[in-house]
């Protein structure tokens, strides 16, 4: 198995007596109606039961008599099992002996038949099926990095998907797998292009290739999006400026929506990443981002595309705590975005880190709609090597309670982003993608379960990591049960390894350059929050930043409820202290043990655990086909041999300052502080 069809497996059922089971129930597949993506879900079907059950399905117009089918039924119809559906929701049910698949839109019945698919697949009856499911957020998307040389930014998989030189002639059909991939979870957006954007996306020359995947894209309910150069009046427009209240800017955007629409009909929108780590903005005008925003979201006015405004930003300044510019730049704005502007906000204040206190923004923006954004791609976890489920990470963040509304449970974060707390009109989830041209699209055979979970997530956020999980393993791994309670085991415990031999108690960012080797000692780069130990503020006392009011006091942005859980060092939880507080070496903890002695615990049992991994792995094997099983056991030496070197290097390095000996029972690093060091330096030659 390369691993290329992913979750999409079908293949044979080996329990004969439920093979023929479900097959009773599939005889044939109604399908009225000429939509593509009603054309779509049957051909799915058709194509998986052919796997699952070994027959090929008929797909009919017209069933007469017949029961024992699948009738594939888009309605806005007067009955109630449609009623209670949203746009793209969908309704499975066992009516006179037939299974109907209804929505109100040929894209909830795509979901419906994917639903069905899985149902049988992880082996549910499918005998009294009566299924409702309804998307709890509107759009939900993938962002790629994606570059017009093919290369990825913060790709671990290989080059970009889209095949720019050959498009729009050549369309290759893994477009069509991709498209099938994400319709299975309910994607319904992809953005194409990195957010630090090329302006030749903007050029006609790109509009028809970015048209060419629109094409295929379309008949899986999925939109394009663009990320646009903010300047692009000027570089590619031939402007003097890309002012945005400049009526020749606005002029020139107008126009551009306008091509693009004759491109692609169903154009999704804009994404944009301005005034943010060196991209150009509005506000080199004096203009502010809901100037900007608004500007892109006139022009899309005439049109159903919206425009995905970035909060990811923060200033070169060395006294300020980066943890809090997005708060201090977007809070002022709220209600000043056009209706068609929604504000995309990462889930965590800084970046992505293994595991950060979810963004203040969240609950503090009631009258702007705020959209997530999650990275599946592995930047800030081990890349393609490290095994990271990352469906907790996401949950954390979304099950987090911001207090917006005082009393405990009914302000979460995924409250907001669904729009429920503040009733937002418009709803979105998006996360940066992990895929690339690596036959098994993900590179880790197992990270194919982080695009798996985001996209279970967009559609539903109250699923489980556990759960996903289960599900993720039976459709793409193997069905024995031991196995994949195993499997299940390991991937939950996974993310809080990494963290364990990474960054513990709420450390982060110990990485410069390509965020991989480990160098909590750098202290030089172009900007103060590049470096090291602007994070972790090792010194000879102690360790952390603190973010209370004797120091950045970055915590005041969030409720009160949320500040009395983070503001005291003696009761904030383990995973969010060094996150909000300078903390003496010598402390005791509310494990028993100092900050010295819980720090070298973590590291010690983190990396240890990886060897763990390596046994749980090791178990399966029987249960798991082999190229899978042979190149996750290749990943996870490499693992353990990192996790070691990252364990050290922290060690080491926070030795200086602590003078401790490392605790018993563990044993001193066999190699010295120079020798890490010498080993991340290796690292940055090309
Ligand atoms: C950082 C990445 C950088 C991205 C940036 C962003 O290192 O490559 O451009 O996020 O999200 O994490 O804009």
């Amino acid at each position: 198995d390369d691993g290329y069809r992913l979750w999409l497996k079908y293949d044979l059922i080996k329990d004969v007596a439920k093979r023929e089971g479900y097959a009773r129930s599939a005889q044939f597949i109604v399908l009225n109606g000429t939509s593509p993506v009603l054309k779509s879900a049957a051909n799915e079907l058709q194509t998986g039961l052919q796997g699952l059950l070994g027959k090929s399905v008929p797909i009919i117009t017209n069933a007469g008599n017949r029961t024992g089918g699948i009738v594939l039924t888009e309605s806005k119809g007067p009955d109630a099992d449609i009623q209670q559906l949203n746009r793209e929701g969908y309704r499975i049910i066992k009516k006179q002996n037939n299974i109907t698949i209804a929505s109100k839109s040929d894209a909830g019945v795509l979901y419906g038949a994917f639903a069905l698919l899985r149902q049988i697949q992880t082996g549910q009856s499918i005998d009294n099926l009566a299924l409702t499911s309804n998307p709890k957020i509107q759009y939900r998307l993938l962002n790629h990095w994606d570059n017009t040389n093919g290369t990825i930014e913060r790709g671990y998989a290989g080059g970009t998907l889209w095949k720019w030189y050959e498009l729009p002639a050549t369309v290759d059909p893994r477009y069509v797998d991709y498209a099938r991939a994400n319709a299975s979870l309910g994607i319904n957006g992809t953005v194409v292009n990195n957010v630090n954007a090329s302006a030749r996306f903007l050029t006609d020359e790109y509009i028809q290739k970015v048209a060419a995947l629109a094409n295929v894209f379309r008949s899986y309910g999925i939109r394009v999006y663009l990320s646009v150069y903010f300047p692009a009046p000027k570089t590619i427009g031939g402007l003097k400026t890309a002012d945005p209240l400049d009526p020749d800017v606005k002029k020139w955007w107008v126009d551009k929506t306008k091509e693009i629409y004759k491109a692609i009909p169903d154009f999704g929108g804009y994404l944009v990443k301005a005034n943010s780590e060196g991209e150009p903005g509005p506000q080199d005008y004096d203009r502010t981002h809901a100037d900007g925003a608004n500007t892109l979201a006139e022009a899309l006015k005439p049109y159903d595309g919206i425009v995905m405004w970035r909060a990811f930003v923060y200033k070169a300044d060395p006294k300020a705590d980066r943890f809090k510019a997005a708060y201090e730049e977007f809070t002022p704005l709220d209600g000043k975005f056009d209706k068609k502007v929604i504000v995309q906000v990462k889930n965590g204040p800084i970046d992505f880190q293994p595991r950060e206190p979810f963004s203040p923004l969240f609950g503090a923006m009631p009258k702007t709609p705020l959209s997530m954004e999650f990275q599946i791609t592995q930047e800030y976890t081990g890349f393609a090597t490290h095994w990271v489920y990352e469906a907790p990470i996401f949950k954390e963040c979304l099950d987090t309670d911001t207090y917006a509304k005082g009393k405990a449970g009914g302000s979460t974060v995924a409250n907001v982003i669904d729009g429920s707390l503040h009733g937002y009109a418009m709803t979105a989830i998006a996360s940066v993608a992990n895929t690339g041209a690596d036959r098994n699209w993900t590179g880790n055979p197992m990270a194919q379960a982080n695009w798996y979970a985001f996209g279970r997530l967009a559609w539903d956020h109250t699923l489980t990591s556990e759960g996903i999980a289960n599900e993720w393993v039976r459709m793409t791994l193997t069905s024995d049960p031991n196995a994949v309670k195993t499997i299940t085991d390991l991937m939950l415990k996974s993310r809080g390894i990494y963290v364990d031999y990474n960054t513990p108690i709420g450390l982060s960012r110990p990485w410069s350059g390509i965020h991989f080797a480990p160098e909590p000692w750098q202290e030089k780069s172009a900007r103060p929050d590049w470096t090291a130990i602007y994070y972790h503020r090792a010194d000879s006392i102690g360790l952390g930043f603190d973010r209370t009011a004797t120091g950045s006091n970055a915590l005041a942005q969030y409720s009160p409820e949320v500040q009395r859980k983070w503001n005291n060092p003696e009761t904030c939880p383990l995973p969010y202290l060094l996150w909000f507080h300078h903390v003496p070496w010598t402390k005791k903890l509310n494990t028993g043990r100092t900050l010295w002695d819980e720090l070298c615990t973590r590291f010690y049992t983190g990396a240890d655990s990886v060897g763990w991994m390596q046994q749980q792995w090791a178990q399966v094997k029987p249960a798991i086909d082999p190229e899978i099983f042979a190149d996750v056991t290749g990943r996870l030496a490499t693992q353990r041999m990192e996790a070691i070197w990252w364990r050290d290097s922290w060690v080491l390095y926070l030795q200086t300052y602590s003078k401790k000996p490392i605790p018993a029972p563990f044993k001193k690093p066999e190699r010295t502080l120079e020798d890490v060091k010498r080993l991340s330096e290796i690292y940055k030659l090309r």
